[in-house]
């Protein structure tokens, strides 16, 4: 019962314990729901930059995804393939990140590794600071190593 369907969602470094928390924090009553490892999603307004990513067998589509600095950024992640992919970066490090997983909101300190399951999806909420071009890769092993594959992309934050 408390690894329920967020847990098919892996986690690592530094948002495990985020996660765990925010999931914790779902199960209780709804009194307690502005614990604060949960945070509420940022309001939506007209000068949020916003981009979708999929991620399917091999490819992040599109390949190179542009956002601007200093602005704030919706990045939505959709798994549209049949297995589990990863969505890695150093584009996100230090970066203060609030991430929506079915429902359940969480905000983290950096962001280096997702794991998205078939048909998951990830809305990422952060402010990017550093420009520069940095890579997005998914070193999934199953069935078949997607790095080698050609699963790799960008990241270009201007
Ligand atoms: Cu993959």
């Amino acid at each position: 019962m408390r690894y329920s369907n967020t847990t098919s969602l892996l986690l690592c470094g530094f948002i495990a314990c985020a996660l765990i928390a925010a999931v914790s924090a779902e199960m209780l009553p709804s009194s307690d729901e502005k614990s604060a490892a949960v945070h509420h999603e940022i309001p939506y307004t007209s000068g949020v930059q916003q981009a979708t990513i999929y991620l399917q067998e091999y490819r992040f589509e599109p390949a190179l995804t542009t956002l601007k600095a200093g602005q704030p950024a919706r990045l939505v992640l959709i798994n549209r393939g049949n297995t589990v992919h990863e969505f890695v970066t150093d584009a996100l490090h230090g970066v203060v990140v609030t991430m929506k997983v079915q429902g359940t909101l969480a905000e983290m300190q950096g962001l280096s590794e997702l794991e998205i399951p078939p048909g998951g999806k990830v809305v990422l909420r952060f402010t990017p600071e550093q420009t520069g071009e940095f890579a997005i890769a998914c070193h999934a092993s199953m069935p078949k190593d997607h790095f080698k594959q050609g699963m790799v992309g960008k990241l270009l934050i201007q």
